[in-house]
Parts: structure tokens; C-alpha cells; sequence
């Protein structure tokens, strides 16, 4: 990608190394080398974010607010153009922005140790309680309804009657499964009128790779911060346990790899509350194992409703991908749903009072 966004920063396009970097799914990722430095350029997917200087305002405000409160807090924040923008539009090339390479740092796409795990977790339960003084009307909502399980169910349902006909015959076993765990819905629903539930700054993706590590295996700060937004903690929570709890990730085509690590539920416990202790109501803390079953789940009927509607919003590297990815998710749940009880003992000692198991 030769890319005059460069010129912005005031490199010279020729001078400039561009490569393609890890493995997110809706924004293009590449590392850029110029003279000897190294950065993160990103280029925002407009048709799913359509408003990407939403973002760009949301992170400035948080670099802000840490500059004033928390200033020892590792905060990446995008480099300035020579005109100090934050991000700069093309109109024909899209929306850019750039970071400095964390020189030293790694990110990992599964989690190969349960140190890992809690560190990560501990990462991401940080990040909510510095922010717990950040007025959440402040933030922009960068994707509207992001994370509402009950819209997701009605847009897999109405997939269901507008999508692709063949690969709704194809892949019955898996609407038939999605459709008898409705109930994960309906406790979704109860969650949204309950006062013992608050909203909060939300990272909304915090699978491993989203974190930034040292080479020591030490947690350095978060990163992907374009769907911060208010939310719950069960985002956050349940994202950390579909994504760290098994030794293979969504890719895996290998099902029988799939499996619920319990000493990493427990780092991830240990890590997330290490911050998040005193935060979160007896009654939140009472719906960590809900938490993993509300992402998996969601993320299980995203991967579906795609593959049912032609892979328009994920996109496909082989025939069938997004089908794979929602049965690898769905294995992944029912794994859980089997150690559900024994996962929910492990919560128990950070719940003061008598508050009722989900
Ligand atoms: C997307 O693009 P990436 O990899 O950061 C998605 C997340 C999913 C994830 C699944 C904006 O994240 O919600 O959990 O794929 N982000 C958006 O790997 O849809
Ligand atoms: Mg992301």
C-alpha cells in the first residue's frame, strides 16, 4: 500500500516500509518502518465504523483524563500530523491514524499460561477503574448497540428469513442449538433494568492480542481502543473468558482442542477483581460464568448471522469460515455450560454478602 498519508507526518513516502500486522478482523493493521523507527498504521473500516473521528475524539478525551489523573499510566495515544490531527481523512483513500511501536512489547493470540491470563485481565479491570471518575455521557458511541445481545438475536432471526437459503439448510444444527439457548437473551434483558448493574467505561474487545505485554510476560497496557464505549462488565469479563480460557482461538478447526482451562478462569477471576474488587456490586461479580456464556453466545450468532448473509461483514478466507468460527464458539459454550457450577465456586470468595447465583 503506497500511502501518501504518510506525508502527513512529514516522512517521505519513499523512505517508508509498509507491512501488513496481526490478525484483526475490520480495521487494516500494518507496521511502518521510517528511518529507523517503527509505527502502528491503521486504517479505520469506514463502512462499519462510519464515523471514525468518533474515535479519534473518545481516545482524546481518555488521553486527556490520564494525563490529569493517572500520568504514570501507559496511555497509547495516536502520534499528531505536522498539522496535529489525530487522524486524517482522505477522501478517496479513507481514515488513517498512527501510533509509535511499543518498542519491546509482544501480544499474544491465545493464552499459553495462566500468568498470561490474569495479567491480561488485570490489564483490562485497570482500565475501567481509572476511569471510574470518566463521565460516561462523554463518550461517543462508535457502533450503536455493539454489544446488545437482544438486536443481535433479532438480526440472526431476521437472517434467518432474508439470508442465503442453501446455507441456512446447510447449517440447521447450529440455528437449532442457538435457538434453544434463547434464555441467555432474556437474562440479557433482566441485566438492562437491573439497578445493581452500572454502566461503565467499557473496552468492548479485550481478547489477548489486544493487550501489550513486555518480553518478561508482565502486562503493559491495552490497546484497540476504538470501541470504548459505556457498557457492562460482562463485555469486558466475558470477552476475557472466551478468549483466554481456551488453549485455541475461534480459528481453530480442531474442535476437540477446544476446552475450559479452570486454573485460567480462576487467573482470569483473580485478575479482573484485583482491580475491579470494590467496583463491581456483589450481584455483578454473581454473573462472571454469565459473562463468558453472554460473549461466546453473541459472538457465536454474529459469526452465523454473517455466514448466513454472505459474509458481508466479517468477510471469509475459505468457503464456510464464519460457520466454522460460530461451531468452534458453539463447542466452546457448551464446554462451558458443563463447568458452569464448578467455575461459579471460584467467584464465590470475592461475594461479600448472600447474593444469588447466575
Ligand atoms: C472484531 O477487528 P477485531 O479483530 O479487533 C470485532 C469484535 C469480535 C472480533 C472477533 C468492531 O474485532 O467484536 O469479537 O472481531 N470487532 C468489531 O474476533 O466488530
Ligand atoms: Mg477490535
Amino acid at each position: 500500500m503506497p500511502n501518501p498519508i504518510v506525508t502527513f507526518y512529514g516522512f517521505k513516502e519513499n523512505e517508508c516500509v509498509l507491512k501488513p500486522f496481526g490478525n484483526g478482523l475490520i480495521n487494516y493493521t500494518g507496521i511502518l518502518e521510517y528511518r529507523g523507527h517503527k509505527f502502528i498504521l491503521q486504517k479505520i473500516n469506514s463502512t462499519i465504523f462510519t464515523d471514525p473521528f468518533l474515535i479519534a475524539n473518545n481516545i482524546h478525551l481518555l488521553n486527556i483524563f490520564f494525563k490529569e489523573h493517572f500520568p504514570g499510566y501507559f496511555f497509547v495515544s495516536p502520534v499528531a500530523t505536522v498539522q496535529n490531527k489525530e487522524m486524517v481523512y482522505l477522501p478517496d483513500e479513507g481514515y488513517f491514524r498512527l501510533f509509535k511501536f511499543v518498542d519491546g512489547s509482544v501480544t499474544f493470540d491465545t493464552v499459553d499460561n495462566a500468568a498470561i491470563a490474569f495479567e491480561g485481565a488485570r490489564q483490562f479491570g485497570m482500565f475501567t477503574k481509572l476511569l471510574s471518575a470518566f463521565n460516561i455521557k462523554k463518550l461517543h458511541i462508535t457502533l450503536p448497540d455493539f454489544h446488545n445481545l437482544d438486536l443481535r438475536y433479532k438480526q440472526f432471526e431476521v437472517s434467518l428469513k432474508q439470508g442465503d437459503k442453501d446455507r441456512i439448510k446447510a447449517c440447521q444444527p447450529a440455528i437449532e442449538f442457538i435457538k434453544e439457548q434463547k434464555y441467555i437473551v432474556d437474562i440479557f434483558n433482566d441485566i438492562q433494568t437491573n439497578t445493581n448493574f452500572k454502566k461503565r467505561v467499557t473496552h468492548h474487545d479485550t481478547k489477548i492480542s489486544n493487550v501489550l505485554f513486555d518480553k518478561n510476560g508482565k502486562g503493559l497496557c491495552v490497546i484497540d481502543l476504538d470501541t470504548v464505549m459505556p457498557g457492562y462488565f460482562i463485555s469486558d469479563a466475558g470477552d476475557m473468558l472466551r478468549t483466554y480460557l481456551s488453549p485455541v482461538s475461534e480459528e481453530e478447526k480442531d474442535f476437540s482442542k477446544i476446552q475450559i482451562r479452570e486454573d485460567y478462569f480462576q487467573a482470569i477471576v483473580d485478575g479482573y477483581l484485583s482491580e475491579m474488587q470494590d467496583e463491581l456490586s456483589n450481584e455483578e461479580k454473581s454473573y462472571f460464568v454469565y459473562a463468558g456464556k453472554f460473549m461466546i453466545y453473541m459472538q457465536a450468532i454474529r459469526f452465523l448471522t454473517d455466514h448466513i448473509n454472505n459474509d458481508i461483514y466479517y468477510g471469509a478466507k475459505y468457503e464456510g469460515h464464519n460457520l466454522m468460527r460460530c461451531n468452534n464458539q458453539l463447542v466452546l459454550l457448551k464446554q462451558l455450560l458443563l463447568k458452569e457450577d464448578v467455575l461459579q465456586a471460584k467467584v464465590a470468595r470475592y461475594i461479600t454478602t448472600a447474593a444469588a447465583i447466575k
